[in-house]
């Protein structure tokens, strides 16, 4: 096994459409373990580092006017492969494009407002937990229900 721990986020759309519940339930479903979580407004300059790799890009400045628009839920979720795992659960970054049965794919309708963000590598992982949250704040317990998820 190769137990992950990766940062995922459902953004201000998702806060606004009142979708939090849905989307945190599909990771939990799937057996992601849950580590950390908060509901918090992202300052522009955190946004602006979350996303610095897309700086000079067209769509950046709206990137940062939209994340920092209402309130995220941010977590951090914990599981074997987590990084792909999740990835797949989110679908295609246009949603248009996901296939049915992704988070994004089920429901959404536009890039700029593709309701999740998770890690997409090992790297960005930590980089994106480290942003977020302080290490006091990942909770290390054992989940009895892994014992049926895992063989
Ligand atoms: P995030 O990082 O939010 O999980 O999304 P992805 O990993 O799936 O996609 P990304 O890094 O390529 O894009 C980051 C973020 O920018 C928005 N975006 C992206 C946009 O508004 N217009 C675009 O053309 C692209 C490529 C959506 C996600």
């Amino acid at each position: 096994m190769a137990i992950e721990q990766t940062y995922l986020m459902v953004k201000p759309d998702g806060v606004q459409r009142g979708l939090c519940g849905e989307i945190v339930s599909r990771f939990e479903r799937k057996g992601l373990k849950i580590v950390a979580m908060k509901f918090t407004a992202i300052k522009k300059e955190t946004a602006e580092n979350h996303y610095g790799e897309h700086k000079g890009k067209g769509f950046y400045n709206s990137l940062i006017s939209y994340i920092t628009s209402a309130p995220v839920l941010a977590m951090v979720l914990e599981g074997d492969n987590a990084i792909s795992v999740c990835r797949n659960l989110m679908g295609k970054t246009n949603p248009q494009e996901a296939a049915l049965g992704t988070i994004r794919g089920d429901l959404g309708m536009m890039t700029g407002m593709n309701l999740i963000h998770g890690s997409d590598s090992p790297e960005s992982a930590a980089r994106e937990i480290s942003l977020f949250f302080r290490p006091e704040e990942l909770m290390i317990y054992k989940r009895t229900a892994d014992d049926w998820i895992y063989e």
